[in-house]
């Protein structure tokens, strides 16, 4: 999973990469740096501290730093290959939007509109070449599987006039596998991070609630002062209460930031516990424990018998497994158990 933060010019991109990634860099801009994050679980620390394994393994996400992009960037092609080619390979985008007033002026909504069109403009931009490409290649001649794909560009081209992107248009399995080889720009979700000022953080949820009013409803938006946040992720934890106190920050908006770009991605995780190792495992959710077993190894998946399972609630609520099976809640799941968020699973599986 792969998730890229991307902005205008000085929206504070590179800043908000350091707060979650706690990696310093030089905030020259249009580097291209990629980092492995682990995903803040608590369900996770708990289940380390009751089974003291030898390894606790977090859910990873990859999170990018990326140039800045502007209106007409990818419509007009000025932006290097490299930086569109990081885009296109993106599962999701992190919008960050400046409402920081450093001296010059400020406009988060109009930026948002600018990347948000520019998304959709880049897609119909390239929908319509490659329907010309079709076009050319076979003229008129009944080519079904060009017609078929034809088709569906042309679905995807009506929505896209309609200034929405294609992240809210609903395919059916085989179309939407289609269309992933083309990579485009407003099938992926997108999540909005308002970067504030120092002062206003104390109503940050004022703000983003504002925001939430102002922007298409489907858009999850945070805000934050990534400055603070950066410096916070640097910090020893003994330095960052203090600092958190000082400011009056409750939670460092980090792990909120990953949960809903996890959620936004459709994402859950399933847990596995033992003396060797407890690790979270992310998914997508609706995934049966069959697909889940074999996110693990694919031998388990082959020769998958039944998945023991119980949630993390229960875990807890009910005084581990044996707990669990003494109230009822320890179960034994088939293949086609769709596995929930905090599921604690063990696989068995044949020779
Ligand atoms: N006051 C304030 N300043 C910020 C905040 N976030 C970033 N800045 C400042 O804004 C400037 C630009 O931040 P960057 O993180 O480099 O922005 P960027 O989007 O990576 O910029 P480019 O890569 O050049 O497009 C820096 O001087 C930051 O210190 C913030 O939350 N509050
Ligand atoms: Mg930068």
């Amino acid at each position: 999973m792969y998730i890229s933060i991307i902005g205008k010019a000085g929206s504070g991109k590179t800043t908000l990469f350091q707060a979650l990634s706690g990696v310093t860099k030089s905030l020259n801009g249009g580097s291209r740096d990629i980092v492995a994050i682990d995903v803040p679980d608590e369900r996770l620390e708990y289940l380390s501290s009751v089974f003291s394994p030898r390894k606790t393994v977090y859910a990873r996400i990859d999170v990018s730093d990326t140039i800045a992009i502007d209106k007409g960037d990818l419509k007009n092609e000025t932006l290097n290959q490299k930086s569109v080619q990081q885009l296109r390979s993106s599962d999701a985008f992190l919008l960050i939007l400046k409402n920081f007033d450093n001296g010059e002026e400020i406009n988060p909504v109009d930026d948002f509109l600018a990347i948000y069109n520019e998304f959709i403009l880049a897609d119909m931009v390239q929908i319509e070449n490659r329907i010309e490409r079709i076009e050319r290649q076979y003229g008129k001649k009944d080519a079904p599987p060009y017609q078929q794909e034809r088709g569906l560009l042309e679905k995807c081209l009506d929505h896209l006039n309609n200034g929405a992107p294609l992240s809210l248009l609903a395919l059916p399995e085989e179309e939407e596998k289609r269309i992933r080889g083309f990579q485009l720009l407003s099938r992926r979700p997108m999540m909005v991070v308002v970067n504030c000022t120092e002062q206003t953080l104390s109503s940050a949820e004022f703000v983003a609630e504002e925001f939430r009013n102002t922007l298409p409803p489907h858009i999850p938006v945070l805000a934050v002062c990534a400055k603070l946040e950066a410096e916070l992720a640097l910090m020893s934890p003994e330095e960052r209460t203090i600092f958190m106190s000082e400011y009056g920050i409750r939670e460092a908006i980090r792990s909120r930031i990953i949960h809903i770009a996890l959620d936004t991605l459709g994402l859950i995780s399933f847990l596995t516990v033992g003396d060797d190792e407890c690790r979270a495992w992310p998914i997508k959710k609706g995934m049966n424990a069959q697909d889940a077993a074999g996110t693990i190894h694919t031998d388990l998946a082959n020769k998958f018998i039944r998945a023991e399972a119980v949630s993390y609630k229960a875990f807890v609520e009910h005084g581990g497994f044996a707990g669990c099976k003494k109230s009822g809640l320890w179960r034994l799941e088939g293949k086609t158990y769709v596995v929930q968020d905090g599921d604690i699973l063990s696989i068995r599986a044949g020779n």
